[in-house]
């Protein structure tokens, strides 16, 4: 009986209380007036739609509407004079979207991970452990923590050996639940560099690599189980008025936090938590940081969606002091990522492209820890279509890319006094 009500869970989504998205659609919308801005900003704040990416001026934003909410938006909308278009038309299609079939070359058989699909948290831990019994010369892996709901939040190191005092890169993914793309490029890429070791020696020998490939991932397996566009972490907020689930562990990191950028609102998407480093996940995530820090020269978060490789400060308009190095090497790495597909990313700080957010984990990596190249990159795409619902065939095309990137910053890094 168990066996049968579990099936007709995994069948039925509606029994096993997945949220459906059929009729959803999103609209993207541009503020070119500081009215329009504000009117958006109100729209924001009512809390009544989920806003895909942060409002800028002048830089477009997705929004989301469920079906009996479209007619309201699209008034409201032409009221305030704000261009829009819609940019998916049935956001449950797209979900429902058949997986794709396309088949990586010959790899090791000792995990599941295959590129051509976006695959679960056990998947991932397990092709991290196993990448490291097949790999023992090149990778540890240990636990750096738990999250919220007990999971193991794992650290890959990859290293050929030395006394601990080379330049080191450190790169973490999924620190947002919905953005699958971002943990599958980056274990894309760590595969690369292990299994492919041979063909490109250098790219391990003259740094030390440390990875933790899903930092979110109890948001990451609710975002697969119940809320495909789950982005907060899991953790039920204790105010007692709520009954919201979840902090952006994106601004709960400890430098210049609660600046602008984020929210009180336990309900909210950008809801900054109650103090800074309130989370597990954000202190997990801090600690394995901090242990590396000295000799860490880059830091690089990944995220999607947008096509951005940006720079810190999000707490402030005002740039680093060092931001030309900081820009030089990001315009390097991505010259590399675009020669390979003509993927077009821009290059800013996360303030000035985007819109201001305090508690980024960048901002803390670079104002704190002390790492120079720290940088948030937003992965595929641009629209006009797929945002966070990125079909699986795009895998290993970003991970192709992003590894281009990648390899610039690595370059760089093991040249760095
Ligand atoms: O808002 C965010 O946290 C990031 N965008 S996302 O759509 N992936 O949620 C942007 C963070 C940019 N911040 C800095 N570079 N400081
Ligand atoms: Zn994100």
């Amino acid at each position: 009986m168990k066996k049968l009500v579990v099936l007709f869970a995994i069948v039925c989504p509606i029994f096993a209380n997945v949220q459906q998205y059929d009729g959803y659609q999103v609209y993207e919308v541009t503020a070119k007036t500081i009215h329009q801005l504000q009117d958006l900003i109100d729209l924001e704040q009512s809390g009544s739609y989920d806003f895909w990416n942060r409002i800028g001026f002048n830089a477009p934003t997705d929004i989301m509407a469920a079906p009996d909410q479209i007619n309201q938006l699209t008034d409201y909308l032409s009221k305030s004079n704000i261009e829009y278009r819609m940019k998916i038309s049935n956001v449950q299609q797209l979900i429902d979207r058949p997986k794709a079939s396309a088949k990586l070359g010959p790899h090791s058989p000792r995990y599941n991970l295959t590129w051509d699909n976006y695959y679960r948290y056990d998947d991932i831990v397990e092709f991290a452990y196993e990448l490291a019994a097949s790999y023992p010369q090149l990778v540890s892996v240990s636990s750096a923590g738990q999250s919220y709901e007990g999971r193991e939040m794992i650290l890959m190191k990859i290293s050929s050996g030395g006394d601990g005092t080379k330049n080191a890169i450190f790169v973490d993914a999924g620190i947002h639940a919905r953005e699958w793309i971002a943990p599958a490029t980056v274990t894309y890429i760590i595969r690369e560099l292990v299994e492919n070791y041979a063909a490109h020696p250098q790219y391990i020998d003259d740094v030390d690599w440390f990875f933790m490939p899903l930092i979110n991932p109890d948001g990451y397996e609710f975002s697969h189980t119940n809320v495909r566009l789950w982005r907060k972490n899991r953790r039920p907020n204790d105010d007692v008025n709520s009954t919201c689930i979840g902090t952006d562990l994106n601004r709960n990191f400890g430098y210049h936090w609660n600046e602008g950028g984020s929210s009180d609102s336990p309900c909210n998407e950008m809801y900054h938590g109650p103090e800074a480093f309130s989370e597990a996940e954000s202190r997990v995530v801090r600690d394995a940081i901090w242990a590396e820090a000295n000799r860490t020269k880059s830091y690089m978060t990944v995220h999607s969606y947008g096509q951005y490789w940006l720079t810190p400060w999000g707490y402030t308009a005002e740039l680093p002091d060092d931001y030309d190095q900081m820009y030089a090497l990001a315009a390097e790495a991505v010259a590399a990522l675009t020669a390979v597909y003509g993927t077009q990313y821009e290059i800013g700080s996360g303030t000035v492209l985007l819109y201001p957010n305090s508690g980024p984990s960048d901002d803390w990596a670079k104002g704190v820890a002390g790492i120079p190249y720290s940088y948030t990159i937003e992965l595929r795409d641009k629209g006009p279509v797929y945002g966070f619902l990125l079909p699986p065939d795009q895998i290993i095309p970003s991970g192709i890319e992003t590894w281009e990137a990648f390899k610039v910053i690595a370059e760089n890094v093991a040249k760095m006094p």
